[in-house]
């Protein structure tokens, strides 16, 4: 029997990249398109590191969105690879999703961040404006920060949205889709994400660090996955190291008789369990891997 496979040749795709100062919910707002945790997201600045692709898909379109880490002057060279990985995303997507949150300093750095920003980029990329967290002020304020926004830059679109409670966040999608290139779909329509587990899991358990620990703790931590065993008949095996800087920080995120890490490895099993939908074993352990953040060779073998 011969049959021939019908192509939809009205399928569109394309790249949608989303930029931002840190904090503004660009990870909140891909996670809320994607409807799943992809990103992972916390209250404290410059948690997203390397560029993550995200893909939405669904009967007519596929839109690969890559969430990017924020705006920032970089000090050292871990935020350099940071801002790497923005400068790739907007090299490659057909369209760029400014991110600007309601409070007045994201406001405010407008004109020196988005907008130099958005000039470098190509004419033939489209240009959108999401205002996130409007769950946050009126209907007045927001018709002032349109205003005000708008008179600075020519956006294709602009669309407030909450990433947080979700509103309006189909309707982005939907505007999306209607400027994305005829094109058949790049990756897998039944994918999220191109990134292997064990990313994932080690960003959860990075995520978890950016909310038990402060001040320097979390920027000078990484998480490598150094062993992932599947076991039929018992407990997944999941062995991960969390990488400091310092001797003085390896003390602090074991915590007085390793309380402080018990609850870390709490927290990311849980999590775990949900992302890979079975039981797991969780073993933490920490070590100290002095000034990696500015080591070019251990930052290669960390995926940057
Ligand atoms: N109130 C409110 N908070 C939000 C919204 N979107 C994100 N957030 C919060 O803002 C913080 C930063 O979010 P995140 O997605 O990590 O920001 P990113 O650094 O731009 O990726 C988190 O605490 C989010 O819960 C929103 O629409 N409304
Ligand atoms: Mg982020």
């Amino acid at each position: 029997m011969i049959t021939i496979e019908s192509k939809n040749l009205n399928f569109k795709c394309g790249y949608a990249a989303i930029l931002g100062e840190p904090n503004v919910g660009k990870s909140t707002l891909m996670n809320s398109i994607l409807n799943t945790k992809l990103s992972i997201t916390t209250h404290k600045p410059q948690t997203t590191r390397k560029k993550i692709l995200g893909i939405y898909s669904d009967d007519n379109s596929q839109i690969i969105f890559l969430d990017t880490p924020g705006l920032i002057e970089p000090k050292y060279l871990l935020q350099k690879k940071m801002v790497e990985a923005i400068n790739s995303a907007l090299k490659e997507s057909d369209i760029i999703i400014a991110v600007v949150d309601t409070n007045k300093r994201s406001i405010g750095n407008f004109n020196e961040t988005i907008v130099p920003l958005l000039r470098s980029a190509r004419d033939s990329q489209l240009k959108f404006l999401a205002i996130n967290k409007i769950d946050l002020i009126t209907k007045e304020e927001l018709l002032q920060i349109i205003d005000s926004l708008s008179s600075k830059f020519k956006f294709d679109e602009i669309i407030p949205v909450s990433a947080l409670t979700g509103f309006n966040v189909k309707e982005l999608t939907e505007t999306i889709k209607k400027y994305l290139p005829l094109h058949e779909p790049y990756y897998p329509t039944d994918i999220l994400s191109q990134e292997p587990e064990r990313f994932f899991i080690s960003e959860i358990i990075r995520e978890k660090v950016f909310e038990l620990y402060h001040h320097e703790i979390p920027y000078s931590t990484e998480v490598i996955i150094a062993e992932y065993k599947e076991r039929t008949g018992s407990k997944d095996y999941i062995s991960a190291e969390i990488i400091v800087e310092r001797d003085s920080q390896k003390k602090i995120i074991i915590g007085k008789n390793g309380e402080a890490l018990k609850k870390v490895g709490q927290r990311a099993r849980k999590d775990i369990e949900e992302f890979v939908g079975k039981s797991v074993f969780l073993e933490l352990r920490v070590k100290v891997r002095e000034d990696w953040r500015n080591n070019q060779r251990l930052m290669k073998d960390f995926g940057y």
